[in-house]
């Protein structure tokens, strides 16, 4: 049976990851941190927390003993490193701690790798927000990257470590440039989420106004599950590369409150403009959507579109779910967990 490392099992990717690695008959070693209050809510809702082949182990990323012996002590020949500090928006209040865990952190792994044995394969979560500002439309593998925040800064050091390795020592280390791709298991932090949650609970009356930062950004926004097919798949393949991951559909934030409220039976009417601009229930004409500038960023990435064609060829990869199908998938999720009195 196969072994493979999952760091980050308590995140969003990494728990439909071990799900998917479980379904094909892997040994997933899982990692975790040691926290006050440890959340496994996640494997928990997908049912894997006891399967009999998913091993979770505590450890820190930021730590090189402790990735050598996590090496050395599952045997696993695969590893996916999707732990990182990984919302932007808190990137830009903590950009040293940002730097260690999400910049610096994937080179204890590859250290490790190069210690312990060459021969494990490498997954690194990279990510759009390494485009950053609009160099090109649609972005692609060889787009020029310009990270607007720190944690794109960061992402963008591990990717360049992942191929210097891959260059310099002949490691197996892949790179998946993901698009945003989201879920029922997204952290609410997340506008996506925390969309669908709010509508959620407005519809069910806990909650009267959803506040949001700028309704502009266009985002190319994916279902996580079918994200996770595409990482599996990239380390299958025949030689390490780097390959992007997106929809190649865009829309902006404001957009996918509407679907959002359509999924939730909400009509929702669009008032004003910039920092003044409101979002209506058309039943109602209650005020249920406003801007507030404290979820504005310092500098921000306007609009990201993807090209996954070489995805396509390489891996046989695309993405399977509409944002349609997406949305409604998490606001149906969101009344279920309210209605039952708790939502993560
Ligand atoms: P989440 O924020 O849901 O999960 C991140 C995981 O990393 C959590 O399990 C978290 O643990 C763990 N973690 C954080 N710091 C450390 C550390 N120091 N040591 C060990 N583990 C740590 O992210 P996603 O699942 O959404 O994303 C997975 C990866 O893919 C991330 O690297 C992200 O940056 C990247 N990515 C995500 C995209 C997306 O749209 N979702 C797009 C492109 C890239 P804890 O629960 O304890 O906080
Ligand atoms: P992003 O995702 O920054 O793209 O990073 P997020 O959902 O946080 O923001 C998307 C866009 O929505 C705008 N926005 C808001 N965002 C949040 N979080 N909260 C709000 O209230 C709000 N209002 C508007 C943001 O300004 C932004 O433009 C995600 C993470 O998963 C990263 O780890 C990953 O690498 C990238 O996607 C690809």
């Amino acid at each position: 049976m196969t072994k493979a490392i999952v760091t980050g099992i308590t995140g969003q990717d990494g728990a439909y990851l071990a799900e998917l690695l479980l379904e094909k008959g892997y040994i997933v070693y899982g990692t975790y941190r040691r926290t006050a209050s440890v959340n496994f809510w996640r494997i928990e809702e997908l049912g894997i927390a006891k399967h009999p082949n998913l091993h979770l182990v505590e450890y820190d990323l930021t730590d090189l003993s402790s990735s050598i012996r996590l090496l050395q002590h599952s045997g696993a020949t695969e590893v996916y490193n999707l732990a990182a500090q990984s919302f932007v928006g808190v990137s830009f209040e903590q950009p040293l701690t940002t730097a260690e865990i999400t910049g610096i952190g994937p080179v204890n792994l590859l250290e490790a790798i190069r210690i312990v044995n060459p021969k494990i394969r490498f997954y690194q979560a990279s990510t759009s927000e390494m485009f950053g500002k609009v160099q090109a439309i649609p972005q692609q593998e060889d787009t020029p990257f310009y990270p607007r925040s720190p944690y794109g800064v960061a992402k963008l050091y591990a990717h360049w470590m992942t191929i210097n390795y891959r260059e310099s020592y002949g490691i197996f280390g892949t790179s998946g440039i993901l698009f945003n791709h989201e879920s029922p298991l997204r952290g609410q932090e997340f506008v996506t989420r925390k969309i669908t949650d709010s509508v959620a609970k407005i519809k069910l009356g806990k909650q009267d106004v959803l506040e949001l930062g700028n309704l502009d950004a266009k985002r190319d926004w994916g279902y996580a599950k079918d994200y996770v097919e595409g990482m599996w798949r990239m380390l299958q393949a025949d030689e390490p590369d780097t390959f992007v991951l997106a929809t190649n559909r865009t829309e902006t934030v404001r957009d996918f409150v509407t679907l959002a409220c359509r999924a939730a039976d909400i009509t929702i009417e669009w008032q004003g403009n910039g920092e003044e601009e409101k979002g209506v229930d058309v039943a109602t004409g209650k005020v249920i959507v406003q801007v507030n500038p404290k979820f504005y960023r310092p500098a921000e990435v306007d609009l990201l579109i993807g090209n996954p064609a070489k995805a396509k060829a390489v891996l046989g990869w695309e993405p399977k779910t509409t944002l349609e199908e997406l949305c409604k998938m998490m606001v149906e999720a969101d009344l279920r967990r309210n209605k039952a009195g708790f939502s993560f």
